[in-house]
């Protein structure tokens, strides 16, 4: 061997063997124990189609957060549940004067749900402290893991904790057939204090969560790891249309007041002005109810939920404007009265922080992953935090884009690359890159 080339593969070994030993060196989380908690989870509220109804406050949440409790103490958390029913876990760090880095998300699911939308934030939050734990790291700061309450039910236990859950809302009715307010007793919390829930921007330093990403971006462009710019607003109404009930069969269609007829027109008009206006907007008529609701009677009243989204919070009201018009032709053809109650747990939209953006991408590039900076038409209940901590996201791949849905999945890797982006995320907080 010529010597040039020996000290050329001297060279290569050496850069080798050091990367190696970096890498070594750095905590990383272990994959299938997230798997397994995952698979664990996932018993809790499964349903026969392979997802799960795990609604907030039914007695499949309870168990599921007690699950969840039991793996939070193993990973050397200590445990209170606020107010809100929060899960809240925590580490101390090494100096009890820095805020902490709150990290988590939620386990309720929508009905007839997935196993994957909550869920791989939740235990992969999980994951960081217990890595943390066995891998004996110490960080300055405290961290906090939290398990937010009734996430799918309009952001409920973020919403108390940045203080703005209005008590009107407690009167709502869930999919558990709870109230908010009686739900939150179930789950440990304390409706009639709920104040208490919430925390102050000096408490903490950051919020970061990780998260599936529900649509189809990642996969299908084959990148390992979405940085979240901004999350879309929410905002629910409940929409009620008064007709008159009558008979079926003796009432000519010509001196008919069908309440379910307007339904069908809003409807059709609803998805016809979201789609007619440039832009990103979603518009959605996703429950309905008429009453009296039988065969032979011409239905007196339906009530329809609506939901509009966008980045942008005016692009929201234009949208709503444009529903509300239609709305009023068609309660004057029809002489059906339209009423829309907008309800008390809408969502503003979000930017996250950019130095966390950068952090993210940062992490997840020394990890040798893939990343895309992308927004969020999901919700999440860091667009609440956001109001009070600077926040991130960090997304992974869903299969298909499908969420909301029995179908929904993510790989056991992505869990684990998106755990793994959470930790080096955390760590480099703790060492102050967050300035
Ligand atoms: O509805 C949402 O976007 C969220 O999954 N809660
Ligand atoms: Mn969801
Ligand atoms: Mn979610």
């Amino acid at each position: 061997m010529r010597a040039t080339s020996f000290l050329v593969l001297t060279l290569f070994v050496a850069v080798v063997v050091t990367t190696d030993a970096a890498d070594k060196n750095q905590p990383a989380v272990n994959g299938d124990r997230i798997q397994q908690h995952i698979t664990a989870l996932s018993k809790f509220g499964t349903n026969p189609e392979g997802g799960v109804s795990r609604v907030a406050f039914s007695e499949a949440d309870i168990a599921g957060r007690k699950y969840v409790a039991g793996l939070m103490q193993e990973a050397g958390l200590t445990l209170r549940t606020d107010a809100a029913g929060n899960i809240i876990g925590r580490r101390e760090g090494s100096n009890a004067k820095l805020p902490a880095i709150m990290i988590g998300s939620h386990i309720d699911s929508v009905p007839g749900g997935g196993n994957y939308d909550g869920d791989v934030g939740s235990l992969g939050a999980i994951e960081v402290a217990q890595t943390l734990k066995e891998q004996g790291v110490r960080l300055k700061h405290p961290l906090e893991v939290v398990i937010f309450a009734d996430e799918e039910g309009g952001t409920v236990g973020s919403f108390a904790m940045i203080g703005r859950l209005q008590p009107a809302a407690l009167d709502l009715m869930t999919h558990s057939g709870k109230t908010i307010r009686d739900g939150i007793r179930a789950i440990g919390g304390d409706p009639d204090n709920i104040r208490q829930a919430q925390r102050m921007p000096a408490e903490l330093k950051a919020y970061v969560e990780l998260h599936i990403e529900q649509g189809a971006i990642l996969d299908e462009s084959d990148i390992d790891i979405g940085v979240v710019e901004g999350i879309v607003g929410i905002r629910w109404w409940d929409v009620t249309i008064e007709g008159v009930p009558n008979h079926a069969g003796t009432t000519p269609m010509n001196r008919r007041r069908d309440a379910m007829l307007s339904a069908a027109e809003f409807t059709l008009a609803v998805n016809r002005i979201a789609t007619s206006m440039p832009g990103r907007q979603v518009a959605t008529v996703g429950r309905i109810r008429a009453e009296p609701g039988a065969p032979n009677v011409i239905p007196g009243k339906v009530v329809l939920s609506l939901e509009v989204r966008d980045l942008d919070a005016a692009k929201m009201t234009t949208v709503y404007d444009a529903i509300h018009a239609e709305a009023d032709k068609i309660a004057q053809a029809r002489q059906t009265p339209f009423t829309f109650t907008q309800l008390k747990v809408s969502s503003e939209p979000a930017p996250t922080d950019e130095r966390l953006q950068r952090i993210i991408a940062k992490a997840a590039s020394a990890l040798k992953l893939s990343t895309k900076v992308m927004p969020s038409g999901a919700g999440h209940d860091a667009q609440e935090i956001a109001h009070i901590a600077p926040t991130g996201m960090i997304f992974v791949p869903s299969v298909g884009g499908i969420s909301h849905a029995p179908k929904e999945f993510t790989s056991q890797q992505d869990m684990a690359n998106g755990a793994n982006v959470l930790l080096q995320t955390v760590l480099a907080i703790d060492r102050g890159e967050l300035r």
